[in-house]
């Protein structure tokens, strides 16, 4: 029955319960903001946008957080905890505990699920109302959901989670503009994702419609395993050129409410630059935790688009899937 599967998984005041829970957090000492400097650029070559944020005092943050060995999501701490009860109760919505961006929260299963799984019908359309939810067109408020899969993805905790992060103001990342006046489909053997020729890093891209009316847990699934056939597929391709890749093997989901955007990852650092990405960097969101890095960062930037392809894979825009998969 579409009609009930239309009905909003979270309270219509959620943008309120997650501000005022975040305020009494970060004033409780449940929270760890941490500051950047930020500075918004553009490469020359490929015109991708980037937001640069600079975090040095993050070097000190231990890589899995205050408490190693725990794991944070199976018991979480009730002063982050937002939402006890998401999607049937199998899901809990949580205030990441190191922000380094106001308000970025998480998704996270209750019963414990690994963070290799892929996403589940259900996980996409609760993304997505989460997004439908708290974006607000008026205000020019857009969030983005992220799901960090495999050990290359930039994930550092293997309890499932989806975190959900509010962008920078005005800020029109890669995908946004790919996606620019083109209508809604789903990719097939015929039609292929969306894909920049201009960047250095395979990247997958589908736009969604544009009411939300026309959006469905189905449509989710398909545009989603649409977009993971060709990204599962360079694992197959690069496995003999690429030592231990079939371990560490990754990949990166983007969501917005506009498209959905995946990306293989085949490192979670890169070597030519002290700099590692998650799903965020592939929008554009560049985390720089060293000095050294910032500086030769804004001394040229076109550094930054070979640490993307060294984290992913050459880009394949202009290449029929069959060139590449098989
Ligand atoms: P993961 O998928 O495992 O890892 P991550 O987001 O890449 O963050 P990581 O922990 O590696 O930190 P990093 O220095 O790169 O997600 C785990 C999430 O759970 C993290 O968000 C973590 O903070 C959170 N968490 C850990 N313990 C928790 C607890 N007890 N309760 C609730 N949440 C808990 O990055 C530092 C921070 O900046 C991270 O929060 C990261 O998500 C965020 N970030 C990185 N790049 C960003 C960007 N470009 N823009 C905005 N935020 C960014």
């Amino acid at each position: 029955n579409t009609s009930e599967k239309r009905i909003n998984m979270f309270p219509s005041n959620l943008s309120q319960l997650i501000s005022e829970k975040y305020s009494s957090a970060l004033k409780g000492g449940n929270l760890h903001f941490t500051d950047t400097t930020t500075k918004k650029t553009k490469d020359a070559k490929s015109g991708m946008p980037y937001v640069l944020s600079y975090a040095p005092s993050l070097l000190k943050k231990p890589e899995r957080g205050d408490q190693p060995e725990r794991n944070p999501f199976e018991d979480p701490e009730p002063e982050l905890t937002v939402l006890g009860e998401v999607a049937d109760g199998d899901y809990r919505l949580v205030l990441n505990k190191f922000p380094i961006v106001a308000e970025h929260s998480l998704l996270v299963t209750k019963e414990f699920q690994d963070q290799k799984s892929p996403l589940s019908p259900k996980e996409l359309y609760m993304s997505y109302q989460l997004l439908d939810t708290l974006d607000d067109e008026d205000e020019g408020k857009r969030h983005m959901v992220f799901y960090n899969s495999g050990p290359s993805s930039g994930s550092s905790q293997d309890h499932k989670h989806l975190q959900v992060l509010p962008l920078p103001n005005n800020f029109n990342c890669l995908q946004d503009k790919l996606c620019n006046g083109k209508e809604h489909f789903i990719p097939n053997v015929k039609v292929e994702p969306l894909q920049s020729d201009k960047v250095s890093f395979a990247h997958f891209v589908a736009p969604l419609p544009e009411s939300p009316e026309d959006v469905n847990e189905d449509l989710l699934a398909m545009v989603y395993i649409s977009l993971l056939q060709r990204t599962l597929s360079f694992f197959q391709d690069w496995t003999n050129e690429i030592p231990g890749l079939q371990e560490r093997k990754g990949y990166n989901v983007l969501l917005t409410k506009q498209w959905m955007c995946l990306v293989p990852r085949s490192n979670t650092k890169a070597q030519s630059l002290d700099i590692g990405f998650n799903s965020t960097g592939y929008a554009g969101l560049v985390l720089i935790k060293q000095e050294d890095t910032f500086k030769k960062v804004q001394e040229d930037n076109s550094v930054i688009q070979q640490a993307l392809l060294e984290c992913g894979f050459p880009s394949t825009a202009g290449k029929k899937a069959t060139e590449y998969e098989y």
